[in-house]
């Protein structure tokens, strides 16, 4: 075991989750299934589930979803209100938004359970409310099995029985002493066996090494399970045929793929905007059927950034959107539009 996985486990076991007790309603009052809005992408599609290497709708025909992660949920609380959800449904068009749930450093759901369960809660109603489907991002880059497990668990417990929710477990587990098979799938058949003993079978999509990029190792030996994905997250500055490659291989393999982050820039968050490269990739993605959801609703002063600092809540306006939230906006409208939302 390497030291920082080693580390990571240590703290988990030395912090303990003693002190959580859930503020979310009982097993017996799961949120209530209200239904979709008439020709929202939930109540056009439905439950979601894999065939092969394809994520399918209720009628088992594929489904490419489109939309935006929300930037870490510690230093943008601002954006995880419904307000935002709504925006982004209805002026941005997305079928699908990304929970980026913190699970990293001392201002994060290791040490603030209930509030970030709480955020999730909200952007989860409001996409449910809206129609749309909801990745719930653990967003880790360290395994912390104790803390992911009891968010998780509330989180399926409170919302699976729900058709919008997909699970992401581990955003990007790290490369240097990390292991897919030592590490990585032992960690996600755990919190597997947690969401399952509350939801049998929305998608759950699991991350892999080296920043959810090593999909072709994951594909050497996958997981078991029904309705198991796998993320892959790129760059388009930094990452570009090599790490295509890398998908193709996966998909070959019989994986099914969701790029539940990537970003129109270098790998930093920040750096140049890369047309050509983002171009390739999102030709890739639609040829593949692969959905994707671009980095980030946040206002930090990065070139990922889809808005200016201080932006509000919703409502933006053209002064309110970086070059990259522009290109981002048009390209998600676009593409959903055509497909008929
Ligand atoms: C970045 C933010 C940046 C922040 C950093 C902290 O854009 O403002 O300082 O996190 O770690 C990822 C991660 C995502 C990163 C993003 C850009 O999932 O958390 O956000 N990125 O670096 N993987 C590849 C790139």
């Amino acid at each position: 075991m390497k030291a920082i996985w080693a580390a990571a486990a240590l703290a988990v076991m030395s912090l303990g989750l003693s002190g959580c007790a859930s503020t979310l309603p009982d097993p017996g009052a799961a949120a209530p299934v209200a239904a979709a809005p008439v020709g929202s992408p939930v109540a056009r599609h439905g439950a979601l589930s894999i065939a092969g290497n394809r994520v399918v709708d209720a009628s088992g025909q594929p489904v490419t979803l489109r939309g935006m992660s929300l930037f870490w949920s510690q230093w943008a609380p601002q954006y995880y209100t419904a307000q935002t959800v709504d925006w982004l449904a209805q002026d941005w068009k997305v079928t699908v938004v990304r929970a980026a749930i913190a699970a990293e450093g001392n201002d994060s759901a290791l040490f603030h359970m209930e509030r970030e369960l709480a955020k999730a809660s909200v952007v989860i109603e409001a996409a449910v409310a809206n129609g749309i489907y909801v990745v719930v991002d653990w967003h880790a880059h360290r395994n912390h099995p104790e803390h992911a497990e009891y968010f998780l668990s509330e989180i399926a417990r409170r919302y699976g029985h729900l058709p919008n929710l997909i699970y992401e477990p581990f955003n990007e587990p790290l490369r240097e002493g990390v292991d897919w098979s030592r590490d990585v799938k032992p960690y996600h058949e755990r919190m597997i066996a947690a969401i399952r003993a509350h939801d049998p079978d929305n998608l759950i999509i699991v991350g892999s090494p080296s920043w959810s990029q090593d999909v072709d190792i994951a594909a050497a030996d996958p997981l078991a399970g029904e309705n198991i994905g796998y993320t892959l997250h790129y760059y388009a500055a930094t990452h570009k045929d090599g790490l295509r490659a890398k998908g193709d291989a996966a998909l070959a393999a019989g994986l099914a793929l969701m790029v539940t982050e990537f970003g129109i820039v270098e790998a930093t968050g920040n750096g140049p905007i890369d047309r050509e490269s983002s171009d390739a990739w999102w030709d890739w993605a639609e040829a593949n059927g692969v959905s994707w959801m671009a980095w980030s609703i946040g206002d930090r002063d990065e070139t990922s950034a889809a808005l200016v600092p201080g932006a509000p809540v919703a409502g933006w306006r053209e002064e309110h959107l970086t070059e990259g939230g522009r290109i981002l906006r048009d390209r998600i409208r676009t593409a959903n539009i055509a497909d008929g939302y």
